[in-house]
C-alpha cells in the first residue's frame, strides 16, 4: 500500500473512490460536501437520499461510511462518511480514525484499487489539523486493507504542512 500527500482539490482527482466528509443527514452542505455535490451533479444526491429512506433512516452515524455513485465526478464511487465536531472536552480520535478504517472498508468491499481522501474534520468540525493528521495516518497505516493506493489531498497549505509534518513524526 502506498500513501500519497497532496495539495490540491478533491474533486479534480482521480481515483476509484473518492471519500466525502459529508454529515448525518446525507443531504450536502458545506465544504469539500458541498464541492462534490456541485461538481459531481444531482445524482449523488438522489443516490443520498434513497440511502436515507432505506438503509440510514435516522441518517449515517458518526464514524461510519457508504458509497453510491460519483456522478460525474473523475471517480467510479463517493464515500460518504461523517467525522465526529472536535470536542475540548471529550477524545473523539476513535470516531475519527473510524471515519478512514470504514471507508477502507467500504472501498475494500467494492474493489477499489485507489482512494482519495481529504482531511475529515478539520473544516466546519473544527479539529485542529495536526492531531487530525496524526489520527488520520495512523489510522489507514494500520488498517488492514486490499486498496492498494490512498492519496491525501489537503486544500490549503496549512493542511497540506499539517500532513506532511504528521508524515515526518512517523518516519522519524
Ligand atoms: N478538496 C479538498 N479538501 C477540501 C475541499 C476540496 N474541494 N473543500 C474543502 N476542503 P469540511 P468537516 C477541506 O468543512 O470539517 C459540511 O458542511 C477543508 O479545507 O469540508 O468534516 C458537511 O456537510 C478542510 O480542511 O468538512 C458537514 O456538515 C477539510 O476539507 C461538515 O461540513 C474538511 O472540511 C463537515 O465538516
Amino acid at each position: 500500500m502506498t500513501i500519497e500527500i497532496r495539495q490540491g482539490d478533491l474533486t479534480e482527482v482521480r481515483a476509484d473512490a473518492l471519500v466525502n466528509a459529508a454529515n448525518s443527514s446525507l443531504f450536502g452542505g458545506a465544504g469539500v460536501d458541498g464541492a462534490i455535490h456541485r461538481v459531481g451533479g444531482p445524482e449523488i444526491l438522489q443516490a443520498c437520499k434513497e440511502l436515507r429512506a432505506t438503509r440510514y433512516p435516522r441518517g449515517l452515524p458518526v464514524g461510519e461510511a457508504v458509497a453510491t455513485t460519483a456522478g460525474r465526478l473523475p471517480a467510479r464511487w463517493v464515500i460518504h462518511t461523517v467525522g465526529p465536531v472536535h470536542s475540548p472536552r471529550e477524545d473523539r480520535t476513535h470516531l475519527l480514525a473510524a471515519c478512514y478504517t470504514s471507508s477502507l472498508a467500504v472501498a475494500g468491499e467494492l474493489g477499489a484499487a485507489s482512494i482519495a481522501f481529504p482531511a475529515i474534520s478539520t473544516g466546519l468540525y473544527a479539529w485542529p489539523k495536526l492531531p487530525a493528521a496524526r489520527t488520520a495516518l495512523r489510522a489507514v497505516r494500520e488498517a488492514a486493507t486490499s486498496v492498494e493506493k490512498i492519496i491525501f489531498v489537503l486544500y490549503g497549505e496549512d493542511s497540506y504542512q499539517a500532513f506532511r509534518t504528521a508524515a515526518e513524526e512517523e518516519s522519524s
